[in-house]
């Protein structure tokens, strides 16, 4: 099988903002007074953010204690905390290879697409300086069915006219990479197989894949 398209998730995949996601969500959870670890972010990966404020909450025992305009300002105080450390993003801290994987796939004529949860996804490309590598750009602004729905990668597809079955979707969260299986697409997980047990592939980092 020749693949044409590679579409990739960013945080945590092409730069490390997830821990910044973590870290958004961590101080909030301090300030509601209950413990937030790594292991339960994982579950928290991916997914919108009204979604993952959601199981945030649930996670401290704090489900239906808020009315919807308290938890848009819960929502809006983590963007505000994960927007502070973005900020300060340095384009090093794009991961190890993304760059070299890139040129090789324009070099072959793959197309390259972004399939982002997030809507703070073009301030982090543009802070990165990667934009221009991007034949089409489906970010948390642009999906209407957050991951696990494969909408985030279909429309990337739909749009370049590639088949499903010719795509590599490269994820760190397990909702996106059910997402990937659902339309149909190879899922490369960049992470460990304990926590993306339905990937096809698990890579420590996208520089590690081969493209053929
Ligand atoms: P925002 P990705 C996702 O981005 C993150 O993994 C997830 O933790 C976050 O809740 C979601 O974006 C929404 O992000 O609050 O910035 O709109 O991994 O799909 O690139
Ligand atoms: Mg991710």
């Amino acid at each position: 099988m020749k693949y044409q398209c590679g579409i990739f998730d960013l945080d945590g995949v092409l730069v490390d903002t997830a821990k910044y996601h973590y870290l958004g969500w961590k101080k909030l959870a301090d300030r509601l007074g209950f413990p937030f670890t790594e292991q339960q972010n994982e579950a928290l990966k991916g997914i919108s953010r009204m979604a993952a404020l959601d199981l945030l909450l649930e996670m401290g025992g704090m489900s239906g204690r808020f009315s919807e305009a308290e938890k848009a300002e819960l929502a809006a105080e983590k963007n505000q905390y994960y927007l502070e450390y973005v900020s300060r993003l340095e384009e090093d801290e794009l991961f190890f290879g993304v760059v070299e994987l890139f040129e090789r796939m324009k070099k072959a004529g793959i197309k390259i697409a972004l399939g982002s949860a997030s809507k703070n996804a073009r301030l982090i490309l543009d802070r990165l300086h990667i934009e221009d590598y991007f034949d089409f750009i489906v970010d948390g602004t642009l999906v209407k069915k957050a991951k696990p729905d494969p909408e985030v990668f279909t429309l990337s597809a739909d749009r370049l006219g590639i088949p499903y079955a010719e795509c590599v979707v490269f994820e760190d969260s397990a909702a996106g990479i059910q997402a990937a299986k659902t339309a149909g697409m190879l899922a490369v997980g960049i992470g460990t197989r304990e926590n993306l047990p339905m990937a096809d592939y698990i890579c420590r980092g996208v520089g590690e894949f081969e493209w053929e």
